[in-house]
């Protein structure tokens, strides 16, 4: 393509290949959120994305990784608890007071695998533009050369593989923060218009990817916001040219869908924002466990989900054929905030006996099995098998024909439950277990 035209679907479509298995299998990943913004740690947990109204979202942002963004915002609360607690510093000093002291990659890798997770994914840089490795360009900018003083990507990532896992990067294509000053952005428009598009911020960007793809090997490129226009009109600097590289280097590597109108491997939703995505394409959902993804420590249990909801939350997303990207916001330190750690764990605990069977699932047609959400019931689809995951107590109609399966044998294969004939329709008696809900596998006739 020539130098002022953005390069044409026809050449996306040159990069296309079948989604590598293990991603296609994959129903649980783990997102770290981990920064400069993790020392104030502070937002109003104003509630999710996607269903806090616009005009309030930004001023009130419930993300604490945007905290550079939302204190810039004349009269905003966090612009107020920035003069009050941190006396207006430069937001840079979080860098230096940023002290790891306490990070133990292969404690996080342990928890994380517990919890059920196959890949895990954090952030290589993130609006504010603070490296987590020795990122060209970024002088001083990074964790090796402040705070931490260490290459957190490669220590996580080698914990991350010796448990098994994927590993992965979450990267800021589009808001880099450390073009400075930048006006605070006030609305989605204009994170978009806000954003950095020329050739020279392309270039920064390109080589900082193409140097996390030389030097880890990631699985799966994460990218956040879009990607420099700059780097959509062909050139060997170009994003195309970027995904080329990388699926040679990394055959079995996955691409999102955040760089703008170009090729991916899958397509996401947050929270409650363009949940309109998932279904056609191969789809991940990203959230936090409460209603941010950097450390937050105004929030407590009131806007965690506990170990049983992230049962339900995960359940339904596998059920519905996506996968669940479950961000963990650590404090300064390294730490997993202990109310983050025993959600983890909780679903941990449920995943020991769900685990296997979500990730040998695949969806099943509401025609032939309904899922409902007051008693709460989802559906999955085993070799030979439907399974019921059923939530709550007492008799619960499963929405199944008692024709379609063979109710004489049940297994149930987390909690108690008995399964019912009556008039042509199942239903189960359930207690469920401790940890989360009950598993019900009936064979198909
Ligand atoms: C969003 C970002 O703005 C959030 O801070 C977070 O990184 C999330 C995963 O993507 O678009």
């Amino acid at each position: 393509s020539s130098a002022d035209q953005p390069d044409s679907p026809e050449l996306w479509a040159t990069l296309e290949r079948p989604l590598p298995t293990w991603y296609a299998e994959a129903k649980l990943g783990i997102f770290v959120h981990w920064g400069p913004y993790s020392v104030p740690a502070w937002a109003e947990p104003s509630g999710a994305l996607g269903a806090v109204p616009e005009d309030v979202w930004f001023t009130h942002n419930a993300y604490a990784e945007w905290y550079l963004n939302t204190i810039r915002i004349p009269g905003s609360p966090a612009a107020q608890h920035h003069a009050e607690v941190h006396g207006g510093a430069p937001y840079d000093d979080f860098i230096d007071a940023w002290t790891a002291r306490d990070f133990d990659p292969a404690s996080w890798a342990r928890l994380f695998a517990q919890a059920g997770a196959e890949y895990v994914i954090p952030t290589s840089k993130h609006h504010d533009g603070v490296a987590l490795w020795e990122a060209p360009g970024t002088g001083s900018r990074n964790t090796v050369h402040r705070g931490p003083k260490r290459d957190l990507l490669a220590e996580i990532a080698d914990a991350v593989r010796a448990e098994g896992m994927r590993f992965g990067v979450y990267y800021s294509g589009g808001l880099d923060w450390s073009t400075s000053p930048f006006p605070p952005a006030t609305t989605f428009a204009e994170v978009q218009s806000l954003r950095p598009l020329d050739a020279a911020y392309n270039l920064y960007a390109f080589e900082h990817v193409q140097d996390l793809v030389r030097r880890y090997s990631p699985s799966m490129l994460w990218n956040d916001i879009e990607w420099p226009d700059a780097g959509k009109r062909g050139g060997p600097q170009s994003l195309h040219a970027l995904f080329a590289d990388y699926y040679a280097a990394v055959p079995e590597g996955v691409v999102n869908d955040r760089w703008g109108d170009t090729h991916h491997d899958f397509v996401t939703s947050e929270y409650e924002h363009n949940r309109h995505v998932e279904g056609a394409e191969p789809w991940e959902n990203n959230r936090g466990i409460g209603f941010s993804f950097g450390y937050n420590q105004t929030e407590d249990e009131s806007q965690y989900l506990d170990g049983r909801a992230l049962a339900r939350y995960l359940t339904d997303i596998v059920a519905r054929g996506g996968r669940l990207l479950l961000n963990v916001g650590p404090t300064a330190e390294g730490v997993i905030p202990p109310v983050q750690q025993r959600a983890l764990e909780g679903l941990g605990r449920w995943m020991a006996a769900a685990g296997p069977v979500l990730r040998a699932s695949s969806p099943v047609d509401p025609a032939v099995a309904a899922p409902s959400d007051d008693p709460w019931v989802r559906w999955l689809a085993v070799p030979g098998h439907l399974v019921a995951v059923v939530d709550g107590t007492g008799t619960v109609p499963l929405g199944v024909d008692a024709d379609a399966v063979d109710a004489r044998d049940v297994q149930v294969l987390n909690g108690s439950a008995e399964v019912r004939v009556d008039g042509g329709r199942l239903s189960a008696t359930v207690k469920p277990a401790d940890d989360g809900p009950c598993l019900v596998q009936l064979p198909l006739r």
